[in-house]
Formats: C-alpha cells, sequence, structure tokens
C-alpha cells in the first residue's frame, strides 16, 4: 500500500536532518496558521494560487526563488562551517549527510532559486515591455509555475521524509544508478528535475511564442528593449536545450525503475551518454540564466546613466552569438575523459570564442556609462559590482578552457571557484539588481535604498573572501566535495572562506531588512507615477502595479526606448477618447491542481507507492482533457471599468512631477570626458 514508504524515512538518523525536517516542518505549519488565523485562504488561493495574471505569476515565481535561496545558502554554510572544522577531524557532518547538503545546494541554487527568479522576472516584466497584455498562453504559464513548485516542493520534502540524493546536482551515472543509490535520493533528485524541468520547456515555448507574437504594433525586432531580446534568446535556449534534460533523467529514470542500462557499462550501456546530454542541456543552462541578467544590467545602465544603451545592434547580435556558441562548448565538461586531444582542442578553443561578444557586452556597459549622468542607486550598486567580478571569473574560465589546464585543475575547487565566480555576479547579482529595479512596478513602492547598499557591500565583500581562497586551495590541490581531509594548509583559507560565507549571511540580513524598511516606508515611496526612475522602456508606461490589463490602450512604437520618445514628445500621457471592454484570461484553478497532482506522482514513484502513481497521472490526464475542451475561459472588462481604472490613474499622474528628460551629454552637469580640453 505504501510501497517503500516506513517508519524508518523519518530523520531519526542524525539531530542535524531532524533540525533540518523541524524547521521545515515548523515553516509549513506556521505558514498555514497564519493563512488560517488572518482568514486568509480564500483571498490567497483566488487573488494568487488560482491566478492566470502573469505579474502575479511572476510575483509567486519570486517569492518561490527567495524563499529557496534561503535554503539553498544554508546549506552553503553548513559546508562552509563543516569545511572550516573537518581537519583531522570529522567535522559535525557525516560523510553521507555532507554529500546529501552538496548535492541539495546545487540542485536548488540552479534549479529551485535561479531558474524561478528568472521566470519570475520574464513574467513581471516581458508582457508589460512589450506593449501588450498577457503573455501567449497563459493558462500553460499557470502550469509551469506549478510544475516548477512540485519540484521544489519534492527537494523540501526529501529533508523530512527520507533523504535526498548523494549524487552532486548533475546525478552522474553509475553512481546514480541503482546498484550504487539504491535508497530514494537519486529519485527525490530525478522527480524535482523532471517535473520542474517540463516547467521550463513550457515557460520557453510560451516566451517565444509571446516575443514573437504579441508584440505592440511598431516595435520591429530591433526596437525590442534589450532585456527582451535577452529573455527571447534565453527562451529559445530553454526550448531546445531543457528537452535534453528531460531525456537525460528520463532514460535515467528507465534504467532505474525497469533496469534498462541505458546509462550502465554493463548490457551495452554507456554512461557518457548521459554526462554528454545533460551537458548539451547544462552548459546552454549557464547562458540560459545568464543573459536575462545581462539584459537586467542593459536596461539599470540605461536608465541610470540617463543614455541610450552605447551598441544597442552589437548588444544583440552579442546576445544572439553567444546564444547559438552556448550549444558548441558543452564538452569542455569532460576534457578528461579521453576524447583525445584534437577533438578537446576544437572545444577548448569554441569554448573561448565564447569570451568574445560576452566582452564586447562589457566594453557597451562601460561606454553607456561614460559621460552619462549616474545615479548611484542600488541596482547600479549590483551592476558595476558585477562588471568587476565577472571579469575575474572570465579570466579564469578561458584558463580552465585550456584542456592541459583543466587536467590539473579538474574537479578541484579551483572549479567551484570558477562557477561560482560566474554564477553569483552573472546570476544572482544581476536578478537581484532586477528585483530591486522593478520592484516598484511589481509591488508599487520602492525597497529600502539605505539597505540595499549595505546588502550589496556584504554580498560583494563576503563573495570575495569566501571564493577567492577557493581558487587558492585549488591550486593546492584540494578536491571538491570534500567532507574532512588531512592536510594542514588547507585549513587556513577554508576558515577564511567560511568567514566569507558569514558576510554573506549578513548581506542576507540587510536583503531582508530592505523589504522590511521598504514596507515599513511604503506611504513615503509609494509610486504613483509608475515611473519612478525616469525609465526608458514600455514597461514604465503602466500604472505601479499595473492593471489586469497593463495597457488600457496598446502603445503604438516607433523607435527605439520607446516609453523615453513618448515622454521626449509630450505624448507618454495622453488621454485617449475612449476605451473599449477588453477580455482577459479568467483564474483557474487547474494549473495548481496539476502541480499539485505533479507532485504527488513524484513522490507516489520516489516511494514506489504504484496506485497512487497511476492515480495522480490520471487527475493530470483529466486535467488536461478538462481544460482543453473548455470553451470560456475568459472575462470581460467593461470599457466603464476600464475608464473608471484610467481615471484613478490620471488622478494620480496629476499629483506627481514630471521627469526631466534632457540629454546628459549636453546638460552642464555631465562630467567631461577624461582627457578633453573643457
Ligand atoms: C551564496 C553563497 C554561496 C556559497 C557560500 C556557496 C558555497 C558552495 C560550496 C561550499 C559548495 C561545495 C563545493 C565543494 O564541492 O567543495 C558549492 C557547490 C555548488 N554551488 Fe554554491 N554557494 C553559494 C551560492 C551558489 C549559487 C548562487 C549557485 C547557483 C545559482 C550555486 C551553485 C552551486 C553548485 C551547482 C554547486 C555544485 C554542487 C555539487 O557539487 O553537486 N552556489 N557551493
Ligand atoms: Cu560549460
Amino acid at each position: 500500500m505504501l510501497g517503500r514508504l516506513t517508519i524508518d524515512a523519518l530523520p531519526f538518523y542524525s539531530w542535524i536532518a531532524m533540525g533540518g525536517a523541524g524547521v521545515t516542518v515548523l515553516g509549513g505549519v506556521v505558514i498555514f496558521v497564519l493563512l488560517t488565523w488572518f482568514k486568509k485562504w480564500g483571498y490567497f488561493w483566488s487573488e494568487w494560487l488560482t491566478s492566470l495574471d502573469h505579474k502575479r505569476i511572476g510575483v509567486m515565481y519570486i517569492a518561490l526563488a527567495l524563499l529557496m535561496l534561503v535554503r539553498g545558502f544554508v546549506d552553503a554554510l553548513m559546508m562552509r562551517s563543516q569545511q572550516a572544522f573537518a581537519y583531522d577531524s570529522g567535522g559535525y557532518l557525516p560523510a553521507g549527510h555532507f554529500d546529501q547538503v552538496f548535492s541539495s545546494h546545487g540542485t536548488i541554487m540552479i534549479f529551485f532559486m535561479a531558474m524561478p527568479f528568472m521566470t519570475g522576472l520574464f513574467n513581471l516584466i516581458v508582457p508589460q515591455q512589450i506593449g501588450t497584455r498577457d503573455v501567449a498562453f497563459p493558462f500553460m504559464n499557470s502550469l509551469s509555475l506549478w510544475f516548477t513548485s512540485s519540484g521544489a516542493g519534492l527537494v523540501l520534502v526529501s529533508l523530512v521524509i527520507g533523504k535526498f540524493s548523494t549524487a552532486g546536482w548533475t546525478g552522474y551515472p553509475p553512481y546514480s544508478g541503482l546498484e550504487y543509490s539504491p535508497g530514494v535520493g537519486v529519485d527525490y533528485w530525478l522527480w524535482a528535475v523532471l517535473i520542474s524541468g517540463i516547467g521550463s520547456t513550457l515557460t520557453g515555448i510560451n516566451f517565444i511564442v509571446t516575443i514573437l507574437k504579441r508584440r505592440a504594433p511598431g516595435m520591429t525586432l530591433l526596437r525590442m528593449p534589450l532585456f527582451t531580446w535577452t529573455v527571447l534568446v534565453s527562451s529559445v535556449l530553454m526550448a531546445f536545450a531543457f528537452p535534453a534534460l528531460t531525456v537525460a533523467t528520463g532514460l535515467l529514470a528507465l534504467d532505474r525503475y525497469l533496469d534498462m542500462h541505458f546509462f550502465t557499462n554493463a548490457d551495452g550501456g554507456n554512461m557518457m551518454n548521459f554526462i554528454s546530454l545533460l551537458w548539451i542541456w547544462g552548459h546552454p543552462e549557464v547562458y540560459i540564466l545568464i543573459l536575462p541578467a545581462f539584459g537586467v544590467f542593459s536596461e539599470v545602465v540605461a536608465t541610470f546613466s540617463r543614455k541610450a544603451l552605447f551598441g544597442y545592434k552589437s548588444l544583440v547580435f552579442a546576445t544572439a552569438a553567444i546564444g547559438i556558441l552556448s550549444f558548441s562548448v558543452w564538452l569542455h565538461h569532460f576534457f578528461t575523459m579521453g576524447a583525445g586531444a584534437n577533438v578537446n582542442a576544437i572545444f577548448g578553443i569554441a569554448t573561448m570564442i565564447i569570451g568574445v561578444p560576452t566582452g564586447v557586452k562589457v566594453f557597451d556597459w562601460l561606454f553607456t556609462m561614460y559621460r552619462g549622468r549616474i545615479t548611484f542607486d542600488p541596482t547600479m550598486y549590483w551592476t558595476i559590482g558585477f562588471i568587476v567580478t565577472f571579469v575575474i571569473g572570465g579570466v579564469t574560465g578561458v584558463l580552465l578552457a585550456i584542456p592541459p589546464v583543466d587536467y590539473l585543475m579538474h574537479n578541484t575547487t579551483f572549479l567551484v571557484a570558477h562557477f561560482h565566480n560566474m554564477i553569483i555576479p552573472g546570476v544572482l547579482f544581476g536578478y537581484v539588481a532586477g528585483l530591486i529595479y522593478w520592484f516598484p512596478k511589481a509591488i508599487g513602492f520602492q525597497l529600502s535604498a539605505k539597505w540595499g547598499i549595505r546588502a550589496f557591500w556584504c554580498w560583494i565583500i563576503g563573495f570575495y573572501l569566501a571564493f577567492m581562497p577557493l581558487y587558492f586551495l585549488g591550486l593546492l590541490g584540494m578536491p571538491r566535495r570534500m567532507e574532512r581531509y588531512e592536510i594542514a594548509a588547507w585549513q587556513p583559507y577554508l576558515i577564511i572562506a567560511a568567514i566569507g560565507a558569514a558576510v554573506i549571511l549578513a548581506g542576507v540580513v540587510c536583503m531582508a531588512m530592505q523589504l522590511l524598511v521598504g514596507i515599513k516606508e511604503r506611504e513615503k515611496t509609494r509610486d504613483l507615477s509608475g515611473d519612478p526612475f525616469n525609465g526608458r522602456t514600455l514597461e514604465w508606461l503602466t500604472s505601479s502595479p499595473a492593471a489586469p490589463y497593463n495597457f488600457a490602450v496598446i502603445p503604438k512604437v516607433d523607435s527605439l526606448d520607446a516609453f523615453w520618445k513618448m515622454k521626449v514628445d509630450g505624448t507618454a500621457y495622453q488621454r485617449p477618447s475612449g476605451y473599449t471592454d477588453i477580455v482577459m484570461p479568467r483564474n483557474s484553478s487547474l494549473g495548481v491542481i496539476a502541480g499539485a497532482f505533479s507532485f504527488v506522482l513524484g513522490f507516489a514513484m520516489i516511494w514506489y507507492i504504484w496506485w497512487l502513481a497511476a492515480l495522480s497521472l490520471l487527475v493530470i490526464g483529466i486535467v488536461v482533457v478538462v481544460r482543453s475542451s473548455m470553451e470560456n475561459t475568459d472575462y470581460v472588462i467593461t470599457a466603464d471599468e476600464v475608464a473608471a481604472i484610467e481615471e484613478q490613474r490620471f488622478n494620480d499622474l496629476a499629483r506627481v512631477p514630471r521627469h526631466d528628460t534632457g540629454d546628459p551629454a549636453a546638460s552642464p552637469q555631465a562630467a567631461p570626458a577624461p582627457g578633453s580640453a573643457s
């Protein structure tokens, strides 16, 4: 009846595991009690969980990402503190538990922190930025969200019931095969990745179609804001790369459940097939995550330098080039597996070539700032911190792309330092900047700038302390994923790294303060104009937060930086002659239901509860059939209702001063060019 689920699944094997389980359960209980206490279940259900409004879906994605960021960060703290103490002693984490921690850290950070954070920003901003009312497939959007959440849920539950994988975030066979990992851990990883991966494929398709089909009239491809461009390329990569991951994990599932031997050396399988498939997804994944962050930086740099982006077209082409190249380098992830010198050389060179368009971007950002009228908003701190740090990561990446060097550094902490050096500034900093930048658009008031800047300083100092020592440790030969070691020379570096992680912890606390103080001071920073930063792109034309339909009248676009042009021309806030009825997608509970049952399906498969798995698959099937045969999925906002909302909007607008749209280069305040005569 319950498969292999018995009382032994509870984490009585260690106090630390019990602690983690306790915190997880407690968190769930607190949320449950609060919602019940304040009688918010109905509101939560009808306004949020079942909503098909892309803006709300975006907020939910980001809430999930922030929750998982904290969870993944706790793992990081555990690893850093373990390694700081584990010289010549066991430390406090038993080996098997340490392995679970690095596996869940990597899995959470990539799949359940970075991916939802990114998708949340897509959802919040893209439709508004391209001047449309919604994404192309609103219901599919909700499905994607709930598939992702269900995967995250599985990872969280693994902390309480059973154990998580010990096979690392990449789950390489043969270790992840049944023979070496007979327990439930790899199955938790497998189903979490499989289910959320399907959600990501759907998201990719959704945004490709949205961006290609739903742009405002006049917005040609080369008038699209840069963030939208990066989302488009990233979505194309998602739609092409994630199926490879689905196939890889799907075949691994067949190996584990039906003994099919795709990836075992016995019976004709080959583990290299898994590794190839995984990195055919995995390398593009890096760029799936990084490109939208580049998009954020581009928007931020232009807005806060008060200038059009320098080299817009070169940025677009660099984005597309990176997208294409990202599929051609995956073999650098297994230089040491004996492909031969020529193959390695070709992939090494291909890998280095990606540095070229990336370098182009860095120069474009710098030239955008050059002679701009720069405001030191927190988002600019993150941007500049990113540029400096990312360049260092790029250099170590080029080093690793040289196959002989990779032979030396392979699987050392040098590699760990390198990829954190790319992914923390290049992904996380970007999303944080994006969140701060668009927070007023999403919620209606600004986050606390003071705490934002403090958070930045803690993060950046903590980052250097935590990861620079890992480069040296790698040179000293310390392998990654060590739960204890016998070499005294490593310990000082690991202690510094642990201090760094503690400084980052202070940064995380400052971020929480940034939010709390922001909420407390919300009346002061409430955004009535919809355009708090003197923005350039269309999302700043809507109110903050935007009405369900975003635009009462779809704007017409005739240039790059469309909204800026409207402000310069004085046409930005004209009253339309009249309004029409607007049709919007109605809420639907089917997405949540499908998501919930995909969670049950995963859970049942993990514990071999076959009847429950079959049942939940059936429910998901029924949901799909019901939804596809529904005729009436929309509701109408009448012209009168629109007029009332817009009337309120114009009243708000009348209460705030207009921004100055002068050209900074022409203004006396602009700094003279270095070395120029003036
Ligand atoms: C915020 C501060 C962070 C710290 C202190 C940290 C620390 C660590 C540590 C100690 C490891 C294990 C290294 C080893 O194997 O020896 C690790 C692995 C890893 N981290 Fe982080 N990390 C952080 C943030 C992130 C972020 C933001 C991401 C991704 C978005 C990430 C992705 C990974 C991945 C994929 C692994 C490999 C896991 C594996 O070996 O299977 N980390 N990190
Ligand atoms: Cu790669």
